[in-house]
């Protein structure tokens, strides 16, 4: 498989979980499997634009090797994710809303299996993405209420992702006292996801607040990565579509994103990007067995 060193990888986990290893030290995550999501209606997401904003709730999520801090009840409603990775490997926090009688088990037997198939199948909600160690990212959706799991889909340098080492969390979202009517996720200049390309504001400069929308029909994430000083944009794009993990450090480093999310849904993104050069990238396989990038969704961002 190529570029395997990045591609959504969750198929160690089976094994993993039914090996109980998963929320060894997580102790409250694990006895939340059987969640009620009975009570949950409408779509996740919508792609109404909003004139005016929510104020969000800030959630602040802690990314580790490997581990997910963050509480395990929220509430609906307008929410800001506030990533920080205090770990030495980039992370993400993939979001799975259960469906109705779903549950942690089924999620990850679905995402072991035919990955492609999997996120297709799955509810898939905006997270933050390619949070370099000591980085940053902030998300901003409206969370509705329901079950979810987080995971971390990044492979490790040994090929097991993340989630496999203990990286997912179970996350109950409970109904709000009363709903909002505003969206929190900002009128912002727009960030499209396609099948398969990336939209991006022509004067793009990497600061602010973005509305990003998943206007394809699949399943797309999106992931900035900086160049390192002395390579290029072509250097980037060999190693990530290399076929056997190349050998020493990529020459790319995460600078931030969205994690994969379902057509339709719509998420605030806040970047900080340094000036320099930048790759956009969707790395999520296809079910024809190529990987969005292979497909083409792969960019040059130059930011002065
Ligand atoms: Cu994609």
């Amino acid at each position: 498989m190529s570029g395997r060193f990045r591609t959504f990888a969750v198929s160690a986990l089976a094994v993993t979980l039914t090996t109980g290893l998963v929320g060894c030290g997580d102790d409250d995550s694990t006895e939340t499997a059987a969640t009620d999501t009975s009570a949950v209606s409408g779509s996740v997401g919508s792609t109404t634009t909003t004139t005016s904003a929510a104020t969000p709730t800030k959630v602040p999520v802690g990314l580790a090797d490997y581990s997910f801090d963050i509480p395990a009840t929220l509430t609906a409603g307008p929410t800001e994710f506030v990533a920080t990775n205090s770990g030495s490997e980039e992370h993400h926090m993939t979001l799975v809303k259960l469906k109705d009688g779903q549950t942690l088990g089924d999620v990850i037997a679905v995402l072991s299996g035919d990955v492609a198939k999997g996120l297709e199948e799955n509810q898939l909600v905006p997270g933050p993405q390619g949070v370099a160690p000591g980085g940053t990212q902030s998300i901003v959706l409206d969370l509705e209420a329901g079950g979810y799991v987080a995971l971390c889909a990044i492979p490790s340098p040994d090929g097991l992702p993340h989630a496999a080492k203990g990286m997912v969390k179970e996350i109950t979202v409970a109904p709000a006292a009363t709903e909002a009517e505003l969206s929190a996720v900002p009128d912002s200049p727009k960030v499209t996801l396609k099948d398969y390309s990336f939209e991006l504001p022509s004067d793009f400069d990497g600061q602010g607040a973005f509305r990003v929308e998943n206007a394809g029909n699949k399943p797309h994430e999106i992931v900035f990565y900086k160049i390192a000083d002395g390579s290029t944009y072509e250097d980037a794009v060999s190693y990530m579509t290399a076929t056997t993990p190349p050998a020493g450090p990529p020459p790319f480093t995460g600078a931030g994103g969205v994690t994969a999310f379902s057509p339709g849904q719509v998420a605030g993104m806040v970047l900080d990007l340094d000036p320099g050069t930048y790759v956009a990238v969707c790395f999520l396989p296809a079910t024809d067995g190529k990987t969005h990038l292979q497909h083409g969704m792969i960019q040059e961002v130059e930011i002065s």
